[in-house]
């Protein structure tokens, strides 16, 4: 049985995304739970550089982007399927809309002064602070939308999704598939992290319903694990291969074995660096040397992630 490791933290949307997947597909897993904002020692050792919630580990192999992640639980369990053969395409561009758009306007409107100020009420000064700092440097360089902007085009995605769920239980039809986990975690911040500005999404009880069936499938069954007991696994690991589809596909002239960094295209832009050891249609592996992980194998979605020369 695959010794599944996700490292998150509870109010993480896209961790409750991974977490939900996780129940969808009735799997066992360990449980890291990782700081929010940097510094993180641990998360460095493991990735290489990549900060962002949450990342997957199996032994010696790092997947980051929950994109990525939702591949590898769909190839360690294929039923129940998350790509639907019938939308294959829809469902994929359905999600990447749910986590980006949908997300952004979601974050915008919940963390208003009104929803941040009840998220951090028994929190101390210092932890808002460090948080909002630690943001603000995360998005540098990123136009946000302001929270009256957000309400607007938040309130329109909601009736959106509500469109798509007459007459149906799920997005696509019948069963959840990838795109209802991608769409319902921004949802899902806003009703359990910031419910002091969850009346937004009363006026789609039919998405208030979908939310319910979506949180019955719970998050399978989690066992706590420590960061350090990770890092150890990592180190004392043999490697699955049967994860990787070793294709190489050239889109830069990198041949492999190249040295080369990965960072996400905007919103938290710290580089993983390493050797090229695998480019397939989807994704980079990168492997990487860690003092206390040992070798690690560090995978990223091409979608989303931009590849350089590492600098000499
Ligand atoms: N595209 C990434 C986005 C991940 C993301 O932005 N996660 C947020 C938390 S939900 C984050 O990393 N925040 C900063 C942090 O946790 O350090 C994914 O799908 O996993």
């Amino acid at each position: 049985m695959t010794n599944i490791i996700l490292h998150h933290f509870a109010n993480s949307p896209f961790s409750e995304k991974v977490r939900s997947i996780l129940g969808f597909k009735g799997l066992a897993w360990k449980s890291v739970i990782i700081p929010s904002v940097m510094p993180k020692p641990d998360v460095v050792a493991l990735t290489g550089g990549y900060r962002k919630t949450p990342f997957l580990q199996i032994g010696c192999d790092v997947y980051c982007d929950s994109a990525l992640i939702a591949d590898v639980l769909e190839h360690i369990a294929p039923t129940p399927t998350l790509y639907p053969a019938a939308h294959k395409g829809l469902a994929r561009v359905l999600a990447q809309w749910g986590d980006t758009t949908l997300f952004w306007a979601a974050m915008a409107y919940s963390l208003q002064p009104k929803g941040a100020a009840a998220m951090f009420a028994g929190a101390a000064p210092e932890v808002a602070q460090a948080f909002v700092a630690d943001r603000a440097a995360m998005s540098s360089g990123m136009v946000r939308l302001r929270p009256a902007d957000a309400a607007g085009a938040y309130r329109s995605y909601l009736r959106r999704i509500a469109y798509m769920l007459d007459g149906q239980d799920y997005l696509m039809g019948t069963a959840p598939c990838v795109a209802d986990f991608a769409v319902y975690h921004p949802l899902w911040f806003t009703r359990h992290q910031t419910p002091v500005v969850a009346d937004i999404l009363n006026a789609t009880p039919t998405v208030l319903a979908w939310m319910d069936r979506l949180a019955a499938l719970g998050h399978g069954a989690m066992q706590a694990y420590s960061a350090t007991e990770s890092i150890a696994a990592c180190a004392m690991a043999t490697r699955a291969t049967a994860i990787i589809d070793a294709t190489f596909q050239d889109e830069h002239g990198f041949a492999l074995g190249s040295r080369v960094t990965v960072a996400a295209e905007s919103f938290g832009l710290e580089t993983t660096d390493g050797e090229l050891v695998a480019a397939t249609r989807t994704r980079y592996t990168l492997r990487r040397q860690d003092p206390r992980a040992g070798t690690v194998y560090v995978h990223f979605p091409r979608i989303g992630y931009v590849l350089r020369k590492a600098p000499t």
